[in-house]
């Protein structure tokens, strides 16, 4: 790491990096000592993993209640779909579809984060009780994405991006994908620190799936390691992993005639890539079928944990927010 982010970030996160778990901590965020679960709830009428599902509103609040009844430390709300080829959503069609959303959730009690690459959807979202901006551009969409995140005080997630879903593919070439994903985002992490945000509330994800080919997915999930500390030797930043029903996977699960998996059938996959990617030290695995993730981040950590020697935890002795597997009442008694 280089620059302003490092200048800024080595002291600083040294003190987040708790001994036991190496986990960075992201202030304000769940801590479990274990990769955190984001489940993903898209307001959309045309993402390519869910579209259309979690449209309404009163299906999208049930989903997230849901989500966090299952394990989720995180719902992620998006209201603009960024599927290969997508064209934009306008900002008040992304408001209309988040706001009342994201104030149920977090009425609820839930972390509840904002899926935008607009700051002032995302002005919008912190008011309404979001925790945290996921940003999929990193700042490139909008230029007043970082100051806003610097006023508000909030974790922001920088995602590796090369442009806007009509477009993408083009942008997918790559002479050594690990190192060019780690000098753009490290541009990225530099911006925002310059932009007054506080290094310790940056995580930064590789942007699977966003202008990457199959084999550009699977080298940086080889290379989390590297890409957490941006190349460089500095202390890791939080790493985010976004790889849950993507068509990576689909095309890896193929059948013999070469039919991709469709993007359903890729759930299982999905888990297992959580647990490879806890394993390599993620902070946070993006999912949409949390169940399964929400069980293979506790192996994870119950393994790392017996690497270290450290006590196990007790069978039948849960872990203090370990997910409770039934749907929420029907009476509105969702997760505490
Ligand atoms: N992928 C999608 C949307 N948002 N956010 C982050 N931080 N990382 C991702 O990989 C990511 C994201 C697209 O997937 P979806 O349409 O299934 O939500």
């Amino acid at each position: 790491m280089t620059g302003d982010a490092q200048a800024a970030t080595a002291p600083g996160r040294a003190r987040q990096l708790p001994a036991a778990a190496l986990l960075p901590v992201v202030p304000g965020l769940p801590a479990p000592g274990r990769c955190l679960v984001m489940g993903v709830v898209n307001v959309t009428p045309d993402s390519f993993s869910d579209g259309g599902e979690w449209f309404a509103a009163d299906a999208a609040i049930s989903r997230g209640l849901e989500l966090a009844a299952q394990g989720a430390d995180i719902i992620d709300v998006g209201g603009e779909s960024t599927r290969p080829g997508a064209g934009r959503t306008s900002a008040a069609e992304e408001l209309r579809r988040v706001r009342p959303v994201i104030t149920e959730l977090a009425a609820a009690g839930l972390t509840v984060s904002i899926d935008t690459m607009r700051a002032a959807v995302a002005e919008t979202a912190l008011a309404a009780g979001a925790k945290l901006v996921n940003d999929v551009s990193g700042g490139l969409a909008d230029p007043a994405m970082h100051s806003l995140v610097a006023s508000a005080g909030v974790p922001y997630v920088v995602m590796h991006w090369r442009g806007h879903s009509r477009t993408m593919r083009d942008s997918a070439r790559y002479g050594d994908v690990v190192r060019e994903v780690c000098d753009e985002l490290r541009q990225r992490a530099d911006a925002a620190v310059g932009a007054g945000i506080d290094p310790s509330l940056i995580v930064i994800d590789p942007g699977i799936g966003f202008a990457k080919l199959p084999e550009h997915n699977w080298a940086l999930l080889a290379g989390l390691p590297e890409i957490a500390r941006l190349g460089g030797s500095g202390p890791p930043f939080p790493v985010l992993v976004g790889a849950s029903r993507k068509s990576f996977l689909g095309h890896l699960l193929a059948a013999g005639d070469g039919t991709p998996r469709p993007f359903t059938g890729s759930d299982d996959a999905t888990i297992a890539l959580t647990a490879l990617a806890a394993a390599a030290g993620a902070w946070c695995t993006r999912v949409h079928a949390v169940a399964g993730n929400a069980d293979a981040v506790r192996v994870a950590a119950q393994w790392h944990r017996a690497e270290q020697g450290s006590p196990a935890r007790q069978p039948g002795i849960p872990e203090p927010e370990s997910p409770r597997r039934k749907s929420p009442e029907p009476d509105g008694g969702g997760p505490g």
